[in-house]
């Protein structure tokens, strides 16, 4: 494992807590067991069934490659979306997804409109290091970032690399909120971690300003 670990690994809490996780130039609020390890599992299998999802490809250097997860695009009608060159309409909320998104609206006194929904099937699946920092969700974007399912490394590193990138474990049932400058100075990955085999979905809920 790289870097420090900021969340306690396997812990069990009885009702939810709320951690700021102190990095600087970042404004990150994680939100422990807002779902209970059980009822955040499953969710995970419900939406694995319920959800529309789709394998998208990527282009690197001349050749086309299957993203590395599967993802979806949820949200209010006008909200369509574009990363690395992936144009996606949104399907409407279900009732499952209008649920959560409630819930997380509250948690972040924040109205989302969309969501982007990731499936990683299991270990091998896995997000490469990037910003939530898409022209479309303007300056300073709030992210709320659901997990539900098996716990997964969520790796932070500043862009100019002036501190040892942390990793902050999410688990089932937990939402991670990031706000202010985080975006614009830091990045984020969750690695592969080949032991695991179960899969995990993760939900991050958007304010998308107009169409791309
Ligand atoms: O799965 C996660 O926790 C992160 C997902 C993510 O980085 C994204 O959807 O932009």
């Amino acid at each position: 494992m790289s870097g420090q670990s900021l969340s306690s690994q396997g812990a069990f809490f009885d009702e939810p807590t709320t951690q700021r996780i102190d990095l600087p130039g970042a404004d990150i609020v994680l939100h422990q067991q807002v779902w209970s390890p059980e009822r955040g599992d499953q969710l995970c299998s419900q939406l694995v069934q319920e959800i529309e999802w789709r394998q998208d490809k990527i282009s690197m250097f001349g050749q086309v490659h299957d993203v590395p997860r599967l993802n979806a695009w949820y949200g209010d009608p006008d909200c369509s979306y574009a990363w690395s060159g992936i144009r996606m309409n949104p399907l409407a909320w279900t009732p499952t997804l209008q649920k959560i998104r409630e819930q997380v609206n509250g948690l972040a006194a924040v109205q989302f409109n969309s969501a982007l929904l990731n499936l990683y099937r299991d270990g091998n699946d896995k997000v490469d290091w990037h910003a939530d920092d898409e022209k479309v969700l303007g300056i300073n974007p709030v992210i709320a970032s659901v997990s539900l399912g098996v716990a997964r490394k969520f790796r932070m590193r500043r862009k100019d690399r002036s501190q040892t990138p942390t990793d902050i474990v999410l688990q089932s049932g937990d939402v991670l909120i990031m706000r202010g400058s985080t975006q614009q100075l830091w990045e984020h990955e969750v690695p592969r971690s080949k032991r695991i085999t179960q899969p995990r979905v993760n939900l991050t809920f958007r304010v998308v300003k107009s169409s791309s």
